[in-house]
């Protein structure tokens, strides 16, 4: 890192050459490119470094294939990752600028979801800081995910053009171009004996990498995420035009256009959109030439691939790398079958991030063979001499056994089944999720291949989910232990439970809170024009919007506090702010009414000046990882709700308990693993078990109207859906909400997402919190217990595990390592 003098004069100099302006006329804007150039000049060298020790230390790399990284903003990060946050500052300062408002001119790079691809740029960040070699490997969608607007209460999609102004830290890597095939036909040849599959007739793009750096922290590391970019071929059309194929050039101009233009909004969800497999097999051969590539340029043995290289598959989106890694060692590389599924396989590993049957891919096999026909072709083999390895095992159950397993069925391509026959690694993300994983939804591989399936449960970064979102309590954690090792350390933060009853430190603990929250009021003040009171409880969940997750029952026991209030004299509740953030997939009808759903009942509620201001309700619009991280660190209490089974892991739930957030859960996910952490006294658990919730989806003996008749509060609640009470204007707007819980439907069971059921033992949860937080010493003890015990789920703990047992990565050594 330069020092301050040297970066004074950078981002000086930079303003001048980049908008011929002196610093004192330049914009927030323009510091804010004139720093992050700066930030990268100082990069760049490490980054040479990097990779320079990758060749000389001939390092075995993974590849993290991904659709999704949710990276959000870098220059904030990259500044605490080269631990000169405040050094920064200064200068600014003396510049006459405010780092963080320099931070927030910054687009936040959305180019995924969720959890799974905010795990994705955790990993990454780990993986950097922990000095092992890796690339990620992506896509560079032109619209990330959509910013979302509320008017009227409605979510509108806005596109999010992110690089409209230029990426100051990306860089364009034109020389490893490659170039990508769609469609046509597969013609043999037969040369010297041997068949030779030449696909032709087809449309091609010309795939163009993007590199951003990854800092390790303090350490010297720079790891890289490639994300490529869709070019249409140059003077192809002109020469298709000469043929008269003038159709064939324009589609192609048109296939480089749309193929990187959208991230698909939807988490948890299969769309099917051919559009989408296009994207998959589009990143994925470009990744795997280059890897191949880059592999050569030192070593002369194909077979050694497996020694120097490993692809992480995270989850079944970037499976078609197994038959594209196929296609490159036989078509390419001239390998016979069995060679290459030795190598294939020692190569692929896969985790799997949901049990959602809606989110499992499935393509019909006419699209895809039309699409990739000579990947099908593979991918036909494959699943031929799988289908005779059930075929031996299973001599009596065959039938049963193929229905269960074959990868091509009923007129389908099943890629999870590929990616677990072909991979060597089978992983679930938390300890309940690999266990369901198992013993329901992938039984029959678990008894087939038993010695492929492992569990990684999640983490987070600290750097970025403390570190940075969490400057004040960042330092006050640094004094208590007289050291800042914790940032690379987690587990050391074990030290915090020397405080657990000290008044003193509870207080500056809790004070700390305080000054979080007053950021988090001032947000929303400035975004949504609402007034909340830092001393009401912060009640938050925020997380993509789903039926599973239950953003539903947490409004529903909204509406029924609301009436105790309005009718009950002996009820008072201590003040609680209702928070929520959420973005629905934007063809999800019912949780984009249940985003109206929360807004009409915020409207109501919050202009009811009857209840003494006791429950107000927030809706955060555009939650995104920018303002994630000061939700996080103003949270008092973390909402984890869903109906246990369904939510694999959950990242969230362990970003709240970093920054003191006690959670209000289901035993699911990692809930289960958090609570055997902090202890059940800590956490405030409710609803069934994913037993219960399995046993019930088996035997069908729920029945929601049981409950609607026999209670009358929930009733009520229920009623106050269709008969105008928060839609007056309009008393059919929560039909089918309402229907949602009480009736089936042709597919759905009613209730499918045990609302009703959970609801009792929820509401009596939320009166513990209530208890618990009137006692503030009991209260601030409970908190920093979280804080204390909170350093399993880091995403370093989870990174040193995936080595362990499935990457087998080396440590890079770095001479210039501070
Ligand atoms: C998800 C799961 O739903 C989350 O529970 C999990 O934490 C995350 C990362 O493993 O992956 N799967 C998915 O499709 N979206 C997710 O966020």
């Amino acid at each position: 890192m330069m020092n301050a003098k040297e970066l004074k004069k950078a981002i000086e100099d930079n303003v001048k050459v980049l908008y011929r302006k002196t610093i004192d006329e330049a914009s927030k804007e323009q510091v804010f490119y004139a720093l992050s150039y700066a930030i990268k000049d100082t990069i760049i060298d490490e980054w040479i470094a990097t990779h320079k020790a990758y060749d000389a230390q001939d390092a075995k790399i993974l590849y993290y294939l991904s659709m999704e990284f949710l990276i959000g903003r870098a220059l904030g990060n990259n500044i605490i990752n080269l631990g000169a946050r405040k050094e920064v500052a200064q200068v600014l300062n003396e510049l006459g600028f405010d780092l963080t408002d320099i931070e927030d001119q910054e687009s936040d790079p959305a180019l995924g979801n969720g959890g799974l691809g905010r795990l994705a740029a955790c990993f990454l960040d780990s993986l950097a800081t922990l000095n092992y070699p890796a690339y990620g490997c992506g896509i560079r969608y032109r619209y990330g995910m959509f910013k979302q607007k509320i008017e009227n209460g409605y979510q509108k999609e806005v596109p999010d053009n992110w690089i409209k102004n230029g990426y100051p830290f990306e860089i364009k890597r034109s020389e490893y171009s490659y170039i990508v095939k769609f469609g046509g036909n597969v013609r043999v040849e037969n040369v010297d004996g041997k068949e030779k599959f030449i696909q032709e007739n087809y449309g091609s793009v010309r795939a163009i990498p993007y590199d951003m750096p990854v800092l390790g922290y303090e350490n010297g590391m720079v790891n890289t995420l490639r994300i490529w970019d869709a070019e249409a071929i140059t003077n192809f059309s002109l020469e298709q035009f000469d043929k008269g194929d003038y159709q064939k050039a324009l589609e192609q101009e048109n296939l480089a256009k749309t193929l990187v233009e959208v991230l698909y909004p939807n988490d948890n969800h299969y769309a099917g959109k051919e559009l989408r497999l296009k994207q998959q097999y589009f990143f994925i051969s470009a990744s795997l030439q280059r890897a191949l590539d880059k592999f050569k340029e030192n070593h002369s043995d194909i077979h050694d691939l497996p020694k120097k290289v490993v692809f992480q598959l995270n989850d079944t989106h970037p499976t078609v790398a197994i038959p594209e890694l196929m296609r490159l060692l036989l078509d390419e590389e001239g390998l016979s079958w069995d060679d290459a599924w030795k190598i294939t396989t020692e190569c692929m590993a896969y985790t799997n991030h949901t049990i959602m049957a809606e989110a499992l891919e499935k393509w019909p096999i006419d699209l895809f063979k039309s699409l990739l026909p000579r990947v099908y072709q593979i991918v036909d083999e494959i699943n031929r001499r799988f289908v005779e390895q059930i075929r031996a095992r299973y001599p009596h159950n065959f039938a049963e056994k193929e229905k269960n397993m074959a990868i091509l069925y009923n007129g389908q391509v099943r890629m999870a089944y590929m990616a677990i026959v072909a991979g060597f690694s089978v992983n679930g993300v938390a300890r309940l999720h690999t266990e369901i994983l198992e013993h329901q939804e992938l039984k029959d591989f678990y008894e087939m291949m038993p010695e492929k399936f492992n569990n990684k449960t999640n983490g987070i970064t600290q750097r970025r989910f403390l570190a940075h979102a969490n400057p004040l309590l960042t330092d006050w954690i640094t004094k208590k232990l007289g050291t800042d090792k914790f940032i690379t350390d987690l587990p050391l933060l074990s030290g915090l439970k020397n405080y657990l009853d000290d008044e003193n430190a509870l207080n500056e603990f809790m004070d700390i809170k305080y000054q979080n929250k007053l950021r988090l009021v001032k947000y929303i003040k400035e975004h949504n024009g609402i007034e909340i009171d830092p001393d009401s409880i912060f009640d938050v969940q925020v997380k993509r919007l789903h039926e599973y997750k239950r953003q539903l029952l947490n409004i529903l026991h909204v509406m029924y506090l609301y009436n105790k209030l309005k009718n009950d004299d002996n009820f008072d509740m201590y003040p609680r702010t209702f928070i929520f953030g959420a973005k629905a997939a934007a063809g999800y009808k019912r949780a984009k009414q249940t985003i109206k759903l929360i807004n009409s009942i915020a409207d109501v509620i919050n202009n009811d000046k009857s209840i003494n201001d006791k429950i107000k309700v927030v809706f955060i619009e555009d939650y995104k990882v920018s303002n994630a991280e000061i939700i996080f660190a103003a949270a008092d209490v973390s909402e984890q709700i869903s109906t246990a089974s369904k939510e694999a892991s959950g990242t969230g739930n362990m970003k709240f308990m970093l920054n003191g957030a006690p959670t209000i859960g289901t035993m699911d996910g990692a809930n289960v693993e958090i609570v055997e952490e902090v202890g059940h006294e800590n956490a405030f658990i409710f609803g069934l078990s994913s037993d219960e919730v399995i046993a019930y989806e088996k035997n069908h003996e729920y029945d929601p109207m049981v409950i609607f008749n026999s209670d009358s509060e929930i009733r009520t609640v229920l009623m106050q859906l269709v008969n105008g009470f928060y839609s007056p204007n309009n008393t059919e707007e929560f039909r089918e909400i309402y229907d949602s819980l009480l009736k089936s439907n042709g597919h759905d069971r009613a209730d499918t997402y045990f609302i009703l059921k959970d609801f009792r033992s929820y509401a009596a949860a939320h009166e513990e919190v209530d208890r618990a937080y009137r006692d503030k010493k009991r209260w601030a003890k409970m908190a920093l217990t979280q804080t204390a015990n909170v350093g399993k789920f880091s995403s370093d703990r989870t990174i040193e595990e995936y080595v362990r047992d499935i990457w087998h990565l080396s440590k890079l050594r770095l001479d210039n390592a501070k």
